[in-house]
C-alpha cells in the first residue's frame, strides 16, 4: 500500500551564509494521517561567487537592506505561493512536488519564484520524508544500492573570486584517489593541509584563508601554487602522483574577456609587471604543460562557459589523461549536459543543486551523466551554510567524488563530518571512491 505523509506546513526564513550574506532556509512538516505523528525537515540554500551565466535565478530583494541581497521575497514566495500549491499533497512524492513547484514558477530559469525558494523547500521536503520513514537521508534518496563514499576533492589553496590574493585560478585541490576509506582520505587531506600551512609559514607566506577555507597567499602563478602543494604532500609523507592527485578549478569564465576573446591573468600580470593573457589554444597548451609537470588528475572549467569549440578541442587533447569537469559549462542542467555529451565536451559534471534549483533535477543531471559515462562530482558553493545535504546526496547517487572545501571553517567540515558518520553507518557495506571503477580512468 502506498503511504501518504501529508504536507501540513511549509515556511521559510532569511538566514545568513558563510560570507555573511542572506540566504534562504525552509521547513516542511509532514503529518502521518493514520498515526497523527509529525515529521519536520529543514533545508538551507548555498550561494556562489563565480556563478555561471546559465544558472537558475537566485532571487534577491534588490532593496537597501543587506546591499540588495535580502531573500525576503523568496521567503514570501515559499510562505504564500509554494505553500498553497503543495499543502495537503503527499510528501513522499518528491518528484511530483518538485514538478508542482516548477509549474507554479512557470519560467525556464525559475525567475519567478526563485531557484533558492524552490530548492530550500525541495531539500526540506526530502529530509522530512526520510525522517517520516525513519531512514537516513542518503538511503531515502538513493535506495538499496547506496554504498559509495566519495573521494574528496579538497580545496587547500584559494584564488580567483574566492580570495583577495594574486592567484588567478580559483581552486587548487588534493585528491586522495587511493585511500582505504573516506575516514582515511580525510585524515590524509587534513595532514597535507597542516603541512602546507607549516611550509607557507616557513616561507613567510600569509596563511589567512579564503572563502572555502584554503590558504590564500600571494604567489606569482599557478606553477608556484602547484609546487607548494607538491612540497606539502611530500612533507606529509606521501608520494605526489602515487595516490594523491591534484585537481584545479580554473573558473575560466571569470578570466575570460569577451572584448578581446582572451583569458586575462590579473594576479600573474601584477607580479610579473606586464599584462599576461592567453587565448584558447594557449590555455590548452598551458594545461598540457602543467599536466606534464605536476600530478594533475582533474581540471574544472578550464575554458569559458560558451567556448564549446575550445572545450571540444581540450577534451580531444587532454580528456584521455585527466578528468575535465564542466561547472559553469553545464550548470547542473540536463539540457546543457546533453548538448555537451553530443559534442564530447568535458568528461565529467559538477553537480550543484542550487545551480538548477530542485533535488529531482539535480538527480536527473547525475543520471544523464552516468548513462553517458561522464563522471559526477557533487559540490558545495563558496557561500555555504551548516546544511549537509550534499554529503547525503553524494552517497545516495554513488557520485564517486565530492568537492566541499578545506578541512577548515565549520560550513565545510560539517559536510566532511556528516560523511564520516555515514561511512560508520554503512559499516562493511561502504566502498570508497569512484576513480578506479569508472571508464577512462585518468589515474
Ligand atoms: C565553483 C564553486 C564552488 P562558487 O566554482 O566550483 O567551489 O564556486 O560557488 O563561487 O561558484
Ligand atoms: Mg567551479
Amino acid at each position: 500500500m502506498k503511504r501518504y505523509m501529508e504536507i501540513t506546513d511549509v515556511r521559510a526564513r532569511e538566514i545568513l551564509d558563510s560570507r555573511g550574506n542572506p540566504t534562504l532556509e525552509a521547513e516542511v512538516t509532514l503529518t502521518d494521517p493514520l498515526r497523527r505523528e509529525r515529521y519536520a525537515g529543514r533545508g538551507a540554500v548555498s550561494s556562489g561567487a563565480s556563478t555561471g551565466r546559465f544558472e537558475a535565478v537566485e532571487l534577491r530583494d534588490g532593496e537597501v537592506r543587506y546591499f540588495g541581497l535580502g531573500t525576503q521575497k523568496a521567503a514570501q514566495h515559499v510562505n504564500l505561493e509554494i505553500r498553497e500549491k503543495i499543502l495537503g499533497r503527499n510528501g513522499l512524492d518528491q518528484m511530483e512536488i518538485d514538478r508542482l513547484m516548477l509549474e507554479a514558477d512557470g519560467t525556464e530559469n525559475k525567475g519567478h519564484l526563485g531557484a533558492n525558494a524552490i530548492l530550500a523547500v525541495s531539500i526540506a521536503l526530502a529530509r522530512a520524508a526520510a525522517s517520516s520513514l525513519q531512514i537516513p537521508l542518503y538511503q531515502y534518496l538513493g535506495g538499496v544500492h547506496t554504498n559509495t563514499m566519495p573521494v574528496p576533492m579538497m580545496n587547500i589553496l584559494n584564488g580567483g573570486r574566492h580570495a583577495e590574493n594574486t592567484v588567478d585560478f580559483q581552486e587548487f585541490m588534493i585528491v586522495p584517489v587511493k585511500a582505504e576509506s573516506f575516514h582515511d582520505a580525510l585524515r590524509i587531506c587534513a595532514e597535507i593541509y597542516h603541512n602546507l600551512k607549516k611550509i607557507m609559514s616557513q616561507k613567510q607566506l600569509a596563511v589567512a584563508v579564503g572563502d572555502e577555507g584554503g590558504f590564500a597567499p600571494d604567489l606569482p602563478d599557478a606553477k608556484a601554487a602547484l609546487s607548494l602543494i607538491v612540497e606539502a604532500v611530500g612533507a606529509a609523507g606521501y608520494q605526489p602522483g602515487d595516490g594523491i592527485g591534484i585537481a584545479l578549478d580554473a573558473a575560466a569564465s571569470e578570466l575570460y574577456d569577451e572584448k578581446t576573446g582572451r583569458y586575462r591573468f590579473p594576479g600573474e600580470s601584477r607580479l610579473c609587471g606586464s599584462e599576461v593573457t592567453r587565448d584558447t589554444q594557449e590555455m590548452i597548451a598551458y594545461y598540457e604543460e602543467l599536466i606534464g609537470q605536476f600530478p594533475i588528475v582533474s581540471i574544472e572549467d578550464g575554458l569559458a562557459e560558451d567556448d564549446w569549440d575550445g572545450w571540444q578541442e581540450m577534451t580531444r587533447r587532454i580528456g584521455g589523461k585527466v578528468q575535465l569537469v564542466g561547472d559553469d559549462l553545464f550548470v547542473t542542467n540536463k539540457k546543457r549536459l546533453e548538448a555537451g555529451i553530443k559534442l564530447r565536451a568535458a568528461n565529467a559534471i559538477l553537480i550543484k543543486p542550487n545551480q538548477i534549483g530542485s533535488v529531482s533535477e539535480a538527480m536527473e543531471a547525475v543520471e544523464t551523466a552516468k548513462k553517458n559515462a561522464y563522471r559526477t562530482v557533487i559540490s558545495h558553493r563558496s557561500g555555504e551554510t551548516e546544511d549537509t545535504f550534499i554529503a547525503d546526496l553524494a552517497v545516495a547517487v554513488n557520485a564517486g567524488q565530492i568537492k566541499t572545501g578545506a578541512p577548515c571553517r565549520s560550513e565545510r567540515t560539517a559536510k566532511y563530518n556528516r560523511l564520516l558518520r555515514i561511512e560508520e553507518e554503512l559499516a562493511g557495506r561502504a566502498q570508497y571512491g569512484g576513480w578506479e571503477t569508472t571508464p577512462q580512468s585518468p589515474v
